[in-house]
C-alpha cells in the first residue's frame, strides 16, 4: 500500500504546477490542499481494481492522481462556510483559513480543472478510446448526477428526518460516486476484464463506497478531532442526517459489517488478484479516521 500511495503522491508533486510560478498564491494554496495528507484511499482503490485487471500501475498512477485531485477540491469547497464550515482538514487549517475564500473557491475551481488535463493528456492508457471513457466516467461522477448532486441533496437535508433508502441516495452520489469511479477507472487502466468481472467490481464499489460513509459517520461520533484531523461531533451539532442519526451507533456497526461482507462477496470470484482490495475494505471498515 505504502508503494503505491508514494506512487500517486509522486505524481501529484509533479502536476500540480509549482508555487514560485504565477499566480503564485495560487499555486501554492492547491499544493497546500492536496500534498502531505490524506489517506489516498480512493488512489489506492484505483491500484487494487487495476491489479484486477493487469494495469500497469504507471498507467493507474495517472488515474489515481485525477481521482485524488477531484476528491482534493471537493474537501476544500465542502469546507467552506458557505456549505459545510469547517475550519479543521487533514489535521491543519483548513483552505480557505490558511489562504482566504475567495482562494479557497479558485484552488477548487482550478484542481477540479487539472484532474480533467491530466485524464487526457496525450495517451497514457492502452487506448485513447478507454481514456476518453474514463474522462466521462470522472465527469459523471463528479457532477450534478454523481458527487455534486449528493453535496446539494446534503445540504438541503440539514435539520430534516431523512428515510434509509434516502439517505443511501444521498451517500451513494456524495461519496459513492467518487470512490466506483476511483475502482473503475483502476480497472480501465488494464486490459483483462470481461463483464462479469466488471459488473463485480461495480458492486463491489457500490457496497465499500456505502461501508465507508457508514464508517464515517460512525467516526464521527466516536473519534476525537485529533485522532480524525477534523472536527469530530459536528453532524449532530448542524443536525444533519446520519446512519448514527437515523439507526443509531449499534445498527451502524453491524451495518457497516454487512456492508464489508457484501462487497467481499462481490469480488468473491475474482481471486488472487483481488487481495488488495480485500484489504482496502478491511481497512475502510476498520479505520480509525
Ligand atoms: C463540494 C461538490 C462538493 C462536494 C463535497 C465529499 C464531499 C462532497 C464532502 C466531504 C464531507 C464528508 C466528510 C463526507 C464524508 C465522506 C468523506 C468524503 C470523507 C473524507 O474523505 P477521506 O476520509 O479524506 O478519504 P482524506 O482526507 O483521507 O482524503
Amino acid at each position: 500500500m505504502r508503494v503505491h500511495q508514494l506512487r500517486v503522491e509522486e505524481v501529484l508533486e509533479q502536476i500540480l504546477p509549482p508555487s514560485t510560478i504565477a499566480p503564485a498564491r495560487l499555486h501554492e494554496a492547491m499544493r497546500y490542499a492536496v500534498l502531505g495528507g490524506g489517506k489516498r484511499v480512493r488512489a489506492l482503490l484505483a491500484f487494487a481494481a487495476g491489479e484486477v485487471a493487469h494495469a500497469q500501475p504507471e498507467s493507474v498512477a495517472v488515474a489515481a492522481a485525477a481521482v485524488e485531485l477531484i476528491h482534493a477540491y471537493s474537501l476544500v469547497h465542502d469546507d467552506l462556510p458557505c456549505m459545510d464550515d469547517d475550519r479543521l482538514r487533514r489535521g491543519k487549517p483548513a483552505c480557505h483559513v490558511a489562504f482566504d475564500e475567495a482562494t479557497a473557491l479558485l484552488v477548487g475551481d482550478s484542481l477540479q480543472s487539472l484532474a480533467f488535463q491530466v485524464l487526457s493528456q496525450r495517451p497514457w492508457a492502452c487506448d485513447p478510446g478507454r481514456q476518453l471513457e474514463m474522462v466521462r466516467t470522472l465527469a459523471a461522477a463528479a457532477g450534478s448526477r454523481g458527487m455534486a448532486g449528493g453535496q446539494a441533496i446534503d445540504l438541503a437535508s440539514v435539520g430534516m428526518e431523512l428515510s434509509l433508502p434516502e439517505l443511501e441516495f444521498m451517500h451513494i452520489h456524495k461519496t459513492g460516486a467518487l470512490i466506483r469511479a476511483a475502482v473503475l477507472l483502476g480497472a480501465a487502466c488494464g486490459t483483462g476484464l470481461d463483464g462479469d468481472a466488471h459488473a463485480r467490481l461495480d458492486r463491489f464499489a457500490k457496497f465499500s463506497g456505502l461501508a465507508f460513509q457508514v464508517v464515517d459517520d460512525l467516526l464521527d461520533v466516536q473519534a476525537n478531532t485529533s485522532t480524525l484531523g477534523k472536527t469530530a461531533g459536528k453532524d449532530a451539532v448542524q443536525n444533519k442526517p446520519t446512519y448514527v442519526s437515523v439507526l443509531g451507533v449499534g445498527r451502524s456497526r453491524e451495518l457497516a459489517e454487512e456492508l464489508r461482507s457484501e462487497a467481499l462477496a462481490a469480488i468473491d470470484r475474482l481471486g488472487p488478484q483481488a487481495r488488495r482490495l480485500r484489504e482496502l475494505t478491511e481497512f475502510i471498515v476498520m479505520r480509525s479516521h
